[in-house]
């Protein structure tokens, strides 16, 4: 058996959690071989739900749990983490304008970052899954100035999955038909998921589908599928987001499926034309636990506006963040 790697959740006793921490101890993220230390991070009126589920994931007896630490100081549920989910975010509350958020979020994602490049693993891998995702992951990112930006992440995934089954479900086929997915730039209703590289059992999608549903249905579709979930169900995706985190972080830790790539939210190096510096999502591919940009797409004028938009958008919240950032 290997030597156990600690994983770091923060939001441990949130929604999302509650389906994220059972698959990471039983193996789902970095393998049925791999033992790990959870590091369970929460706010501290929110220390007693905490405690419920670490009791179930104890009641669990996961041959893989070697261990759960609880803590309302980030300082100590990052402590030489090896992985590290950052769920934890502030909801909009009522009468909040997105400049509020976007704040309120840059005061828990500066500690935060603070705390990871203080105590963490120099290898870290962060994923940020507390909206604004990107901007987030951006924010944490620049106040860990002793820890690689390659190291910091946003979750698109849940959106890339989304466009998975939605194409699947048009030409009658199963993701395990559909590859080459990408979803650019922010997860966020600007969002681009770019048909133009997919294919369908080895074929274009483009010439599968017609270009008004691509349009006019595939893509609102998919921007707009986290408020459809609240709508239906009352409450946020959390099963499926859940899902998708593991989806990221395995592929990243393990690789990518060869000749397929994934969405990921990552430091552009200004790869497409894309600000060098924001936390934009590309098509990756990943091996040996690091990740690589998908380049020399061909990326026709329609593509083109699109990344531009959602870049727009990702420009815009990290300068209303701009006075907060070191
Ligand atoms: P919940 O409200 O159920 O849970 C969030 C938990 O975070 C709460 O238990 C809260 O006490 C805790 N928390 C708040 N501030 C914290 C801090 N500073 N440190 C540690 N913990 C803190 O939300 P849930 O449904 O689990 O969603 C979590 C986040 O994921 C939200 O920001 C949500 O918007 C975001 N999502 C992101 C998605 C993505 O694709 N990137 C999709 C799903 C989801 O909407």
């Amino acid at each position: 058996m290997k030597a156990p790697v600690r994983v770091a959740v923060t939001g441990a006793a949130g929604q999302i959690s509650y389906s994220l921490l059972f698959r990471i101890a039983s193996g789902e993220m970095l393998g049925k071989d791999q033992p790990v230390i959870l590091q369970l991070l929460e706010i501290t009126p929110a220390l007693e739900a905490l405690k419920g589920v670490a009791m179930e994931l104890e009641d669990c007896a996961f041959p893989l749990l070697a261990g759960i630490v609880q803590s309302d100081d980030a300082t100590v549920a990052f402590k030489d983490a090896d992985y590290a989910l950052l769920v934890g975010a502030r909801p909009r509350g009522p009468g909040m304008e997105r400049k509020d958020l976007l704040e309120a979020n840059a005061a828990i994602f500066s500690a935060q970052g603070k705390a990871l490049n203080d105590v963490a693993s120099r290898d870290v891998k962060v994923l940020v899954v507390g909206n604004p995702a990107n901007t987030n992951a951006l924010i944490a990112q620049r106040n860990a100035p002793a820890l690689d930006p390659r190291n910091f992440t946003a979750m698109t995934r849940l959106d890339h999955n989304r466009a998975l089954s939605q194409l699947a479900n048009k030409t009658d086929s199963t993701v395990n038909d559909v590859t080459h997915m990408t979803i650019w730039g922010n997860h966020s209703s600007t969002q681009y998921p770019d048909l133009y590289q997919a294919k369908v059992s080895g074929e274009a999608a483009m010439e599968k589908v017609e270009q008004d549903w691509y349009e006019n249905d595939f893509i609102p579709t998919v921007q707009q599928r986290g408020a459809a979930i609240i709508k239906a169900r009352g409450a946020s995706s959390a099963a499926s987001a859940a899902n998708a985190a593991i989806d990221h972080m395995r592929d990243w830790a393990l690789g990518t499926a060869e000749g397929d790539w994934v969405s990921m939210g990552i430091y552009s190096d200004g790869s497409y034309g894309i600000q060098e510096g924001l936390i934009y999502s590309y098509p990756c591919t990943c091996k040996n636990g690091d990740w690589e940009i998908v380049q020399g797409l061909e990326i026709n004028d329609f593509s083109r506006g699109k990344m531009a938009a959602t870049e727009q958008e990702l420009a815009e919240e990290r300068d209303a963040v701009a006075h907060l950032l070191p």
